[in-house]
């Protein structure tokens, strides 16, 4: 199977309109979206996806963002999609991230950071598993995948 990452939309970038954009930035890429959705999330999912940060000192301003308002959990497909995903975030601290990433186009803050992106393979297959279900899953093959890959 080919590899998969798990973008998350932040509630900030919902709320200032930037889905359509950050979407657009995956399909340019040439990036294969297999599932989206918009969710709100409970306080033990984010509990989940962010359990590794849990007993750090800022964890309870990042789930009280988290859970503050809508996401979009995006499951992404192909040859090193979680480093390529990783790119076009940008580094974590908005303030650092380059111009023409994600981060460093539409950030300005650490924790409101406009999106999040798995950081490795195993990783992300398991955050993956917090948000989806394995039939929520699409398998087809983009016309242009042969020119991408
Ligand atoms: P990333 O891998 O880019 O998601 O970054 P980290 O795992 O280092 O951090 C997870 C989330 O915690 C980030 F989205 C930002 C947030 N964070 C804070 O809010 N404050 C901190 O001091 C560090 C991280």
């Amino acid at each position: 199977m080919a590899e998969r990452t798990l973008l998350v939309i932040k509630p900030d970038a919902v709320q200032r309109g930037l889905i359509g954009n950050i979407i657009s930035r995956i399909e340019r890429k040439g990036l294969k979206i297999i599932a989206l959705k918009i969710m709100m999330l409970t306080d033990d999912e984010v509990d989940k996806l962010y359990d590794i940060h849990m007993d750090k000192v800022f964890y309870p301003l990042l789930n009280s963002f988290i859970i503050s308002g809508p996401l979009v959990a995006i499951a992404i497909q192909g040859k090193n999609s979680v480093k390529i995903v990783r790119k076009l975030a940008g580094v974590t601290n908005s303030p650092e991230a380059e111009p023409g990433t994600i981060r460093g186009d539409f950030g300005v803050d650490l924790t409101k950071n406009i999106i999040h992106s798995s950081d490795k393979p195993e990783r992300a297959e398991y955050e993956l598993s917090v948000l989806f279900k394995e039939e929520d899953y699409v398998s087809y093959s983009l016309i242009n995948e042969s020119w991408v890959e």
